[in-house]
């Protein structure tokens, strides 16, 4: 039923695309009417209970204009599925997205300007262990405080990773890329089947540093289980020891409040990555809306 709506709507807003491309820029206001209406004021967003919809929620309170919007929240798979029959059809939608993620590889897609900085900005993706690791397993607890690669990197396991299985990828990986991980692990003993617990959010981000320090950690004779838990309650598992570790702590923005309110008994390693952005995410056709406030409010 929405789907019917949304199309319809993007049939009349074709006209006003094509005037704003002349570079009339009064006409701008109706086609940004036009966005809100044809989006029913809607976000596309991802799970709640992630850090992204947390502050996605944020941005709808703090931006005026964002006034009377609000976000579907459903998960990262149906975001991208809405996302791409939108593509399919060039009609207009807004979701929360990050990157890295293959979504800007597939799409032609802008993150949208934060004037107001409720996004953070550029942030990394933290090492956090729990408190006594680096007594209890010296050999990991350095490992995982050297571990540090890039963007690229994570690109292309996880691009990899969408034809085969994470475990596949990153044994491949870990054996192409034998210089960058013989920095982490150089002069470390090996153990002898020591049982480490690392903790994962089921994102594909998440998944590709944990299953690259899995490999990592085994070749040195550790016995590695990668634990999926909800974003919240990995926070919570660190702080009491539950899991050793994790490389996936979006910091200082997306997991702020989750530090915040357990970072207690865990130690942060600092980035593992840099240069990760989350964010309010729309196709480039949507050539009139280039910042959050370009969204037009709800009269
Ligand atoms: N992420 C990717 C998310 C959800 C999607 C890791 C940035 C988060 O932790 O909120």
């Amino acid at each position: 039923m929405i789907k019917f709506t949304v199309s319809k709507t993007a049939v009349l807003l074709s006209i006003p695309i094509l005037l704003s491309a002349c570079g009339e820029n009064d006409s701008n206001s109706s086609q940004e009417e036009n966005v809100g209406e044809a989006l029913e004021y809607t976000i596309t967003g991802i799970e709640p209970g992630s850090g992204t919809a947390e502050i996605a929620r944020k941005a709808l309170e703090e931006y005026d204009n964002l006034n009377g919007w609000d976000i579907q929240e459903s998960s990262t798979a149906g975001m991208l599925t809405e996302l791409g029959q939108a593509i399919d059809n060039e009609e207009p939608i807004v979701v929360t997205g990050w990157t890295p993620h293959y979504m800007f590889e597939l799409y032609d897609l802008k993150m949208l300007e934060d004037p107001l900085n409720v996004f953070g900005g550029e942030e990394g993706i933290n090492t956090l262990t729990r408190t006594g690791l680096e007594e209890d397993m010296p050999e990991a607890f350095e490992i995982l405080d050297r571990f540090e690669w890039n963007t690229e990197h994570m690109q292309e396991v996880m691009l990899e990773a969408l034809e085969r299985d994470f475990e596949d990828v990153t044994t491949e990986w870990v054996d192409n890329n034998r210089d960058l991980v013989d920095e982490w692990t150089e002069g470390i003993d090996d153990v002898d089947g020591t049982p480490f617990e690392l903790g994962s959010i089921p994102w594909d981000t998440e998944r590709s540093s944990a299953n690259v320090l899995a490999r990592v950690l085994e070749e040195k004779g550790y016995d590695v289980t990668i634990t999926n838990l909800d974003p919240a309650v990995i926070y919570q598992a660190l702080n009491l020891g539950e899991v050793d570790a994790t490389a996936g702590a979006w910091l200082p923005t997306t997991a702020g409040a989750f530090m915040e309110t357990y970072g207690e008994n865990i130690v942060d390693l600092g980035p593992n990555l840099t240069g990760t952005v989350i964010g309010y995410v729309v196709p480039t056709y949507m050539e009139d809306i280039n910042s959050i406030e370009d969204l037009p409010a709800k009269d």
